[in-house]
């Protein structure tokens, strides 16, 4: 396959947005491919906060089988050039994750933003006490409960109809703005994601606005892929090294 590369130099600031794709050759199902989670169980089931409310030992049931599935996963090639082309560019680097696994941590991402939570926190559905490390797998009634209210915990991932933390918002325009203010060359790259979930799918627009050179590196074909000046299609563990300069 002709390979591809994001030419990338000492101006060059690169933002990296990554979905579910980065991690299906790690084992991890994706949500809207073949085979996807969501094929399992629909998401107004179990990634709505109604779903919770309705049923919490369901939904604890969905999000400790995907602890066992991501707990069992290691960072493959992909992860591992992200977090390599990361050492390389320092302060000029920024990882936005959609992903919840934990996958990129584990590869040595540091400048890491988990726009939708992770799997491995859990917080109190009621009150303001701060999130919790949690790596229990079979999650089973008596559910966990709060030590400063009681009330129920709940993993502390993003659902849907829920609020991105604005923090991490904030994190992902003030690099793609600082970039646009030192007339930097912007590049976007994002890595298999469909494109499909808001606001992280409108990112690469924003980028865009802002003069960036846009890629995606995706197995097929993305809702968006029309924002993007560059489109590499195949599997990240051999696109994204090569895209890279690292394969
Ligand atoms: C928000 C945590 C403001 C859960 C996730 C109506 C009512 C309420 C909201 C909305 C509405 N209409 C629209 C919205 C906004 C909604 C949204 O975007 N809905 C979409 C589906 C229409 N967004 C929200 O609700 C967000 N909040 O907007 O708040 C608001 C509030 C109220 C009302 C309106 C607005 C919150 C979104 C966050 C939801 N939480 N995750 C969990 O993970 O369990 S999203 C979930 O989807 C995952 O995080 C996942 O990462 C993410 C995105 O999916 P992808 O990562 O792209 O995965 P997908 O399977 O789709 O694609 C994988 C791709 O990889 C494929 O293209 C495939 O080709 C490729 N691939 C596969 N294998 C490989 C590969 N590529 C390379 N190599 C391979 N080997
Ligand atoms: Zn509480």
């Amino acid at each position: 396959m002709a390979t591809e590369r994001i030419s990338i130099d000492a101006g060059t600031r690169l933002i990296v947005l990554t979905g579910a794709g980065i991690s299906a050759e790690s084992g991890l199902a994706t949500f809207r491919g073949a085979g996807g989670l969501w094929e399992g169980s629909r998401v107004e089931d179990v990634a709505t906060p109604e779903a919770f409310e309705a049923d919490p030992e369901r939904v604890w049931r969905f999000y400790g089988a995907r602890r066992a599935g991501a707990g069992a996963a290691g960072p493959n090639r992909a992860h591992l050039a992200v977090a390599e082309i990361e050492a390389r560019l320092g302060d000029r680097f920024l990882l936005a994750t959609q992903n919840v696994d934990g996958l990129h941590g584990l590869a040595g991402s540091r400048r890491l933003v988990e726009l939708h939570g992770s799997l491995w926190r859990s917080r109190c559905s009621r009150c303001e006490a701060p999130p919790v490390e949690d790596r229990v797998v079979d999650v089973a009634p008596p559910l966990p409960a709060c030590d400063a209210c009681g009330s129920l915990m709940r993993p502390d991932i993003v659902w849907f109809g829920e609020m991105l933390d604005p923090a991490h918002e904030w994190a992902v325009r003030r690099f793609l703005k600082a970039a646009g203010v030192a007339g930097a060359r912007l590049v976007f790259l994002a890595i298999g994601t469909s494109g499909n979930v808001h606001p992280a799918a409108g990112y690469v627009r924003y980028a865009k606005d802002l003069g960036a050179e846009t890629w995606l590196a995706n197995a097929d074909e993305a809702a968006n892929a029309r924002w993007f000046d560059h489109v590499v299609t195949g599997p990240a563990t051999s696109v994204v090294p090569a895209l890279l300069g690292l394969g």
